[in-house]
C-alpha cells in the first residue's frame, strides 16, 4: 500500500487521502532539546494550582487528588437563552438557522502538582482521574445530551497553561462529532447486529500491525483512517461497554495503566512534552444508544517529524480532504518501538 490511496472511517463517515510514496523522503529522525522549561511543584502564578486564586476571583481549595470546578468563562450557559436566540432567525430559519443551546462548562485539575502531566503522574493518581471522569460524566449525564470529557495538552494546540488539567463541556445537544459517530454504529448495529467498535478492537487486536499498545481490557491503535500522523484510538477489547460508568474496578485500573503506557510513548517519541487533544465518547442519553454505542477516546497530536515540525490541516485538507504522509501501520511501528518508561523517570 504504498501508492496513494483513501482509506474510509467507518466511525465518521469520512475519508482520508493516504500518500506513504511520499512519506519515503528519508526521516531525518531528528529529535529537538525536550523544552527545557523546569515546572516548580507550586507555582504562585497559576491559577490552577492548589490554594491559589483563580482569574474569576474565586479560590482554589489545598486540594490534593483531582479538582473539579465550574469554568469561570465557560462556553455554554446553564439558562436555555431562547427568547435571544429567535431574535437571530431573521428569516425563519430557513438559511440563517440557529438554535438556542444551554449546558455546563467544569475545569478539571488533574493533580495539585504543577509540574507533573498524566504522563508522568503515578497509575494511582491517573485512576484518580479515571474516577473523576466517571463521576462527572455520570452526573452531568442525568441532565445533559451530551457530555463532552476533553484535554488539551500544550501550547501548540492552545493550551493556556501547562498545568495538567482537562475540560467538560455538557451541552443539551449532540455536537458534529457524536451525531455522525452515532449514526455509523447505529447503521453498522443494524446491517450487522453487532457492535461496530467492539468489532474493529478485535480485528485490530488480530492483526496487530496498528496495534500500539494492550492489555487485558483495552488496544490502542492507531486506526485505519487515522488523519493525523500519531492519532490513537483507545478501546474497549473485551465486551460492549457503552458508557464511562459501565467500567468494572477492573476495568478502570487498566484504563490508569494503559494510558500512562500510551502517554509515555508519545512524550518518548520525540523527547518532548508531547501536545494533543484527547477526549471521551460514549453513549449519549439517547433512547436504544446504549445499544451500538462503543465507549473509546481519541488521541489527536499535532507532531509529524519533530518537536516542533507539526501537521498543518491546510490546503487541499481544508478545501478537500484530509491527507497523511506516513502509514497509520508506520506510525504504530514508531510508537511501538517507543519505551513506555517516561524519558524523564530514566535514571541518568
Ligand atoms: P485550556 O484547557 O484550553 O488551557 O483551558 C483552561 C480553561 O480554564 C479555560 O476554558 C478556564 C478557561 O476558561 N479558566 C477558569 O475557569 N478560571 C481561571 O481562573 C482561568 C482559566
Ligand atoms: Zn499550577
Amino acid at each position: 500500500m504504498d501508492h496513494p490511496h483513501r482509506r474510509f472511517n467507518r466511525l465518521s463517515g469520512e475519508w482520508v487521502l493516504v500518500s506513504p510514496h511520499r512519506a519515503e523522503r528519508p526521516w531525518q529522525g531528528k529529535v529537538e532539546a525536550a523544552a527545557g522549561e523546569e515546572r516548580p511543584p507550586h507555582d504562585a502564578a497559576c491559577y490552577l494550582c492548589a490554594g491559589n486564586e483563580r482569574a474569576g476571583g474565586q479560590r482554589n481549595p489545598p486540594y490534593t487528588g483531582t479538582y473539579v470546578f465550574a469554568n469561570d468563562f465557560a462556553a455554554l450557559l446553564p439558562t436555555p437563552q431562547i427568547a435571544a436566540a429567535r431574535g437571530l432567525d431573521a428569516d425563519g430559519g430557513h438559511l440563517l438557522a440557529s438554535q438556542a443551546v444551554h449546558g455546563e462548562c467544569r475545569v478539571i485539575c488533574f493533580s495539585p502538582r504543577h509540574d507533573l502531566t498524566l504522563a508522568r503522574m503515578p497509575v494511582g493518581a491517573i485512576r484518580g482521574v479515571v474516577d473523576t471522569w466517571i463521576a462527572e460524566s455520570r452526573s452531568l449525564g442525568e441532565r445533559h445530551a451530551w457530555v463532552q470529557i476533553f484535554e488539551n495538552k500544550g501550547a501548540a494546540m492552545g493550551c493556556s497553561n501547562p498545568h495538567p488539567h482537562g475540560q467538560i463541556w455538557a451541552s443539551d445537544f449532540i455536537p458534529n462529532e457524536g451525531l455522525k459517530e452515532d449514526a455509523a454504529q447505529r447503521r453498522w448495529t443494524e446491517t450487522h447486529d453487532s457492535v461496530l467498535l467492539l468489532d474493529y478492537a478485535q480485528l485490530e487486536a488480530s492483526r496487530g500491525d496498528r496495534v500500539v499498545f494492550g492489555n487485558a481490557d483495552w488496544v490502542a491503535v492507531v486506526p485505519w483512517w487515522a488523519v493525523w500522523p500519531y492519532e490513537i484510538l483507545l478501546m474497549p477489547l473485551r465486551r460492549h461497554i457503552a458508557t464511562l460508568a459501565d467500567l468494572t474496578a477492573d476495568e478502570r485500573t487498566t484504563l490508569a495503566e494503559i494510558l500512562k503506557s500510551l502517554l509515555a510513548r508519545y512524550d518518548n517519541l520525540f523527547a518532548c512534552d508531547f501536545p494533543y487533544s484527547m477526549g471521551w465518547h460514549a453513549a449519549p442519553a439517547t433512547a436504544g444508544s446504549q445499544g451500538w454505542w462503543q465507549l473509546h477516546a481519541h488521541f489527536y497530536p499535532p507532531l509529524l517529524r519533530s518537536a516542533t515540525i507539526k501537521k498543518f490541516m491546510v490546503g487541499y485538507e481544508m478545501l478537500g480532504e484530509s491527507q497523511r504522509d506516513i502509514t497509520p501501520e508506520h506510525a504504530a511501528e514508531r510508537l511501538r518501538a517507543c519505551s513506555d518508561i517516561h524519558h524523564l523517570d530514566v535514571a541518568p
